[in-house]
């Protein structure tokens, strides 16, 4: 069964705990929940969270031989990280981009995104439904 990675940076692990003003109350189980039932038929979801770029990067190429598509939240590293944009860049099926928060309207350095430079779409400010949607169009994506 084709694998989709839904990958999470840093942080992510205290979805539901961490500033719920700005990220939800929801928990990251309630992510991969969403994500499960977003799957369309003939499809998995593989979810992950790490608080290290390495063990991101690991996934990326594990994701390499494996998966359909990759929806990633890199957390902050979604604004640092050259690695992690370079791997992504190493995986040729679609990846998604995607923050709970509306990101373009926080603080400055939260606007610029290495990942951008790779990922086929970005979700920004949807909240936990942004899973949702990105896993749909990856499924839609491989479809066709
Ligand atoms: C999550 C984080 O941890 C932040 O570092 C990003 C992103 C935004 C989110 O909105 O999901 O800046």
């Amino acid at each position: 069964m084709p694998l989709i990675y839904v990958l999470n940076g840093p942080n992510l692990n205290l979805l539901g705990k961490r500033q719920p003003a700005i990220y939800g109350h929801e928990t990251l189980a309630d992510v991969a929940a969403l994500c499960t039932a977003a799957c369309a038929a003939g499809f998995e979801t593989k979810l992950l969270q790490s608080n290290h770029e390495g063990e991101l990067i690991d996934w990326v190429h594990e994701a390499r031989d494996t998966a359909a598509g990759i929806v990633i939240n890199p957390g902050a590293l979604t604004h640092t990280s050259i690695a992690l944009m370079d791997a992504l860049n190493t995986f040729e099926p679609p990846v998604i981009e995607v923050h709970i928060s509306q990101v373009h309207k926080r603080e400055a350095f939260r606007h610029h995104s290495y990942v951008s430079l790779r990922a086929d779409g970005v979700i920004a400010g949807l909240g936990t439904e942004g899973y949702a949607a990105a896993v749909r169009r990856i499924c839609q994506l491989a479809r066709a």
